[in-house]
Parts: C-alpha cells; sequence; structure tokens
C-alpha cells in the first residue's frame, strides 16, 4: 500500500516537472517573441528619463531652455543610467522652433525668404507665396497670383485646397508653382525642397529660436547672420539680439523633438515625441501618479486630471517606429516548431 501511495506520488511528480520544464521553454519561446514589448517600454522609460533631464537643467537656468547644447544633449550620461548589456540607446532631441513657421509667416517674410534664400525672381516669389497663402487661408476667393478649389478642381483627380494650415512639407506637392519649383518630373522632393525643410517647420507657428537656427535662417531674421554669437559668455543667447528681427526672433525653445531609438539586436524601436515645455505648472500639485486618486475613484485622463498632475511638459504627438515585428503571436504549442533547440520532448 505504501509502495503505490510513494509511487503515485513519484509519477505526479515526474508528470508535473515534466508539465513545467515544457511550461518554461513555451514560456522561453514566447519572450522571443514578445521582445518588442519589453523594448517598448524600456523605450518609453528613456523618454522619460530625457524629459526629467531637460527639466531638471532648464530649472537651473530658471526654467529656460535656450539650446539643444544646454548640457541635456546627453540624458543618459546626465542621468548616469545604466543601459543593460546589450542594448543600445540612442536620444537626439531637436529644436523644432528654431525653424521659420512656414504657416503662420506673413507675406513680406514669405517672399524675403523666397528671394533672398531661393535665388527666386520677384514675379515668381509672388506667385509661391500667393499660392501659398491661398492654400491655407480659410476663404475660397484666389488672389491675383494664387489659387483656390476652383482650380485644383478642374484637375485630374480633382481636389480642393485645404483651407487650414500644412500638416507637411510634402503637401507643398499639391500646390501650383510649387509641384514645379520643389520636386521633380516624378513628384520627388528636389534639392530646394531639402533646403525648405532645413529652414521651415509646419509643426512651428509662433517665433524662431536663433539658438538653433539654421545658418541661412539667422542670415535672414538678423543683420549680422551667425556673428550674433560673438562674443557671448555662454554658447547661446539669453536676450533677443538688437539687430534681429523683433516679429519672428526669439531665444527659448518652445517645442522639442526627442527621438529614442532602442536596439536589442538589429532593428530598433523608436519613439518620437513632439512636447512643448510647460514648467509653468505649480509645483507639489495634487495629483500624484496617472491612474490612481486619493479616494480611490480610477481616472479618467481628462483635461482637468492631466493639469492636477503637473506634468512639465505638454505631449503634442507622440509616434513609434517598428520593424520586423512578427505579424501574429506565435501559436499555443508553437514550441513544437523548434524541434532541435529545444531538449524537452
Ligand atoms: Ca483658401
Amino acid at each position: 500500500m505504501l509502495v503505490a501511495v510513494l509511487a503515485i506520488i513519484m509519477l505526479l511528480t515526474f508528470i508535473i516537472t515534466r508539465f513545467m520544464e515544457e511550461a518554461v521553454d513555451d514560456l522561453e519561446y514566447r519572450a522571443i517573441f514578445n521582445e518588442p514589448a519589453d523594448v517598448r517600454s524600456f523605450t518609453y522609460s528613456m523618454l522619460e528619463v530625457s524629459l526629467a533631464a531637460i527639466h531638471e537643467v532648464a530649472l537651473i537656468d530658471e526654467g529656460k531652455l535656450y539650446a539643444p547644447d544646454q548640457e541635456w544633449a546627453d540624458p543618459i550620461g546626465y542621468t548616469g543610467i545604466e543601459i543593460p548589456n546589450g542594448w543600445e540607446v540612442d536620444i537626439q532631441i531637436q529644436d523644432e522652433s528654431g525653424k521659420l513657421p512656414l504657416n503662420t509667416m506673413e507675406e513680406p517674410m514669405l517672399n524675403r525668404m523666397l528671394e533672398e534664400s531661393f535665388d527666386f525672381d520677384f514675379g515668381t516669389s509672388r506667385e509661391l507665396s500667393s499660392m501659398l497663402l491661398d492654400w491655407i487661408d480659410p476663404n475660397d476667393s484666389a488672389r491675383l497670383n494664387g489659387a483656390e478649389s476652383e482650380d485644383y478642381l478642374r484637375r485630374n483627380p480633382p481636389y480642393r485646397t485645404a483651407n487650414g494650415p500644412l500638416q507637411s512639407l510634402e503637401e507643398l506637392r499639391l500646390l501650383e508653382v510649387w509641384e514645379e519649383e520643389f520636386f521633380d518630373e516624378d513628384g520627388r522632393p528636389n534639392e530646394l525642397f531639402q533646403k525648405l525643410d532645413r529652414m521651415a517647420s509646419v509643426i512651428n507657428s509662433g517665433t524662431v529660436n536663433l539658438n538653433s537656427s539654421p545658418q541661412e535662417v539667422l542670415e535672414l531674421l538678423t543683420e549680422d547672420g551667425e556673428h550674433i554669437f560673438d562674443g557671448l559668455k555662454m554658447p547661446w543667447l539669453t536676450d533677443i539680439p538688437g539687430s534681429a528681427d523683433s516679429k519672428y526672433s526669439d531665444v527659448q525653445m518652445r517645442i522639442l523633438r526627442i527621438t529614442v531609438s532602442v536596439w536589442r539586436g538589429r532593428v530598433p524601436f523608436t519613439v518620437s515625441a513632439l512636447v512643448e515645455p510647460n514648467f509653468e505648472t505649480e509645483e507639489g500639485a495634487s495629483g500624484g501618479a496617472p491612474g490612481s486618486s486619493s479616494d480611490g475613484a480610477p481616472k479618467t485622463g481628462a483635461t482637468s486630471e492631466q493639469e492636477a498632475i503637473g506634468y512639465p511638459f505638454k505631449i503634442l504627438q507622440v509616434s513609434e517606429y517598428t520593424q520586423g515585428r512578427p505579424s501574429s503571436p506565435p501559436a499555443r504549442y508553437s514550441a513544437l516548431d523548434i524541434g532541435e533547440e529545444s531538449d524537452s520532448f
């Protein structure tokens, strides 16, 4: 009897052990395919680390962000975060507000940019600026050198003007005259388009941070071009120089693009976030961590709740870029497929 009980216990133990082994192998196998989720959360952590580093350095400088080289260009080095073995992280911080605000530039500045920076003649510059302003303005009456829906609807295929801001620079391909000057015969962006991409932004709709402007923009907005940095104590301006166009110029970053790429193998996972510093919010706001609250009621992400958290940045946009992710999850018994690599069978 005792022997029979022992035998049953041994058999059960054997079965359970086998089951455990198989389950662990199955889990390990699946972990290979679930890796992107792991990398994804790490990538978002690195985005948080970057924002925290930027916030901290900005607070030391009285809450002002002047230029990307203001010590926080390397958030990992700054915070001393350890990167797991075999992982690689790359963080790029760019100032979107260093570019001209293409959607809100007024006609005289548009004409100056087209003539001085792009060498268009007087007539072509006026055509280009009218086409753009008609595309953006809410009305449907065409300017002297412009075009509105009436004109574009005669095309094949027909379309209407956006009557709103450009969503991307590529949208210019749809505009008369722009399509010929900034794109090649096959509709691909040409060299002038690349130059425009360096100089102007559809995201920035305010003033231009001279501290991170390309040379072409500095030449347009100031009388002395890059000489405005001569003789400064720090490598960035903290006041708008007298020789600069006061309507368009600024010395602070207002829109940052932070791009974090994480490699755990050869294919990176990338998150790119567009953020606006929002350091004015009161310190020690009562909201606490998202998802929790003192009365235990679940949070819904309402604007008032977001404000209560007092997060020092306003997130305008977040995009993820992935490649090589398996298109479907592995089947339940997929451990069978790996054959020789598994020793459990
Ligand atoms: Ca219009």
